[in-house]
């Protein structure tokens, strides 16, 4: 928690709303059934769990997360990992699906619909500010920084900021800003993302992080509600807005992140699509990875299954179960199989003579005898049948699984069924 005692002070004040109920459509099927919040990530966690870790760690004890898109398996992990909250002592994390409120059949417009319409929950947590979070990102950061930072600037938001590739930047709004931190342009989405002075190949993004008073956001949230020219989206339409007004204030994420890695540096990362998923997986295995998961002062908490701890065994004929610059959760069986730079998840079963380079599995996937699968990423439960071989033939694969530019196999069990179709 942070030695900050005003800025603890500040986040005890606060209540953080987490947006989770986008779909995450560049992950393509592994958000068929789940919204990218839910996703696995790092073996043992979800996306979800970053933010949420992040605001506990902070100080900040009143949660509310609003879902939208397939929310089952995401509201399934909050119930069994994130219950530990005391009313008693104002503390909460609720969860709130999409159109429970108001007495209407709307579900949430925008994200800032998504508020608007849990405003009457929030008043009774009684918050002085309200961090608006996005649950999709992985990253550790200090927020009660953040929120001091907003009360010492006196702005009317405070929108939390990263510097990313410029060829990137167009996913994200974008903004510019003067030696004081003040917003002077934003622009949600850029097609051509304007780069950061004097440094052609970045952009200053929002993270789709913005600090408030909450009474300054009720107000916000009920004008924009009012407006029928509005998509009653933060990004859209209140931060480009406030900007207008010269009330919006940028806060670096350099300034509050939780360094981490072996090198002690900032890390962050929108693992939206395929490869920028399994990228950030797999580097976990690396001998000095950048995101710290062993980290005990910035833990990352989760709902975790309880499972037996991962096993290696010989095979019949002798043949060793192995795996090298790998990490391996509970529940798995490596028999008589070899990994290399191979992410699992819990309870993943690799049976005799399979090779597996760069794999990412998913919980409860099951790789058969002889498969041999380089640089892919496996969802959940799905049974890879003996002797299967993927990501040594780009047009095989191409044809069979979802292959992505940088050449990663995205493998579920539909695309295995139609294989004997
Ligand atoms: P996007 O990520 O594209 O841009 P959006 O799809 O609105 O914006 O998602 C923001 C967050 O809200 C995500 O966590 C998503 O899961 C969630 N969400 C989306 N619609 C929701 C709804 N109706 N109800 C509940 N939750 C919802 C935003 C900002 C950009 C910023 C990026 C950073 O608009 O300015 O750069 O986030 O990723
Ligand atoms: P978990 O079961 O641990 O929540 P997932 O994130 O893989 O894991 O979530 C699977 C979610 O999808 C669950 O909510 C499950 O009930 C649901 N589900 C599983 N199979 C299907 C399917 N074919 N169509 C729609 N929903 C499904």
């Amino acid at each position: 928690m942070s030695n900050d005692r005003e800025a603890l002070r500040l986040a005890q004040q606060s209540m953080a709303f987490i947006l989770a109920g986008g779909r995450g459509s560049r992950l393509y099927e592994l958000t068929d059934i789940r919204a990218k919040p839910a996703m696995y990530f790092g073996g043992k966690t979800r996306i979800i769990d970053f933010p949420l870790s992040n605001s506990v760690n902070s100080g900040i004890r009143r949660i509310a997360v609003a879902t939208q898109y397939k929310a089952h398996s995401l509201i399934r992990h909050l119930q069994r990992g994130w219950s530990f909250f005391r009313a008693e002592r104002n503390e909460g994390l609720d969860i709130l699906p999409a159109s429970q409120q108001m007495g209407n059949d709307n579900w949430y417009k925008g994200t800032a619909d998504a508020v608007a319409q849990n405003i009457a929950i929030i008043k009774g947590y009684g918050p002085k500010y309200i961090l608006i979070l996005a649950g999709d990102h992985i990253y550790k950061q200090d927020y009660s920084l953040m929120i001091k930072h907003h009360v010492d600037s006196g702005a009317d938001v405070t929108v939390g900021c990263v510097e990313v590739p410029r060829e990137e930047a167009s996913a994200f709004g974008v903004m510019h800003v003067d030696e004081n931190d003040k917003i002077l342009d934003f622009m949600e989405k850029p097609a051509d993302p304007p780069a950061m002075p004097g440094h052609p190949d970045l952009a200053l993004a929002s993270m789709g992080i913005y600090v408030f008073e909450a009474e300054y956001l009720y107000k916000l949230l009920e004008e924009d509600a009012a407006d029928e020219s509005s998509e009653n989206d933060f990004g859209k339409n209140i931060i480009p807005k406030i900007v207008e007004t010269g009330l919006a204030v940028a806060h670096p994420f350099s300034r509050s992140c939780v360094k981490t890695g072996i090198e002690k540096k900032a890390y962050w990362r929108d693992v939206g699509t395929v490869d920028a998923f399994w990228q950030a997986n797999i580097d976990l295995t690396d001998f000095t990875p950048e995101l710290d998961l062993f980290d005990n002062e910035w833990p990352i908490w989760t709902y975790s299954e309880l499972t037996p701890p991962a096993k290696f065994i010989h095979n019949e004929e002798g043949r060793r179960g192995s795996a090298t610059s790998s990490m391996v959760s509970g529940g798995c069986i490596i028999s008589g199989s070899s990994l290399d730079r191979c992410l699992l998840f819990t309870g993943v079963r690799a049976h005799s003579y399979s090779e597996l380079s760069g794999v990412v599995a998913m919980p409860y996937a099951e790789i058969g005898r002889k498969a041999k699968l380089k640089n892919v990423v496996i969802d959940r439960g799905v049974k890879i049948p003996e002797g299967l071989t993927v990501g040594y033939d780009a047009e095989a694969d191409e044809r069979r699984f979802r292959r992505t530019k940088n050449g990663v196999c995205l493998i579920t069990q539909k695309m295995i069924d139609a294989l004997d179709a």
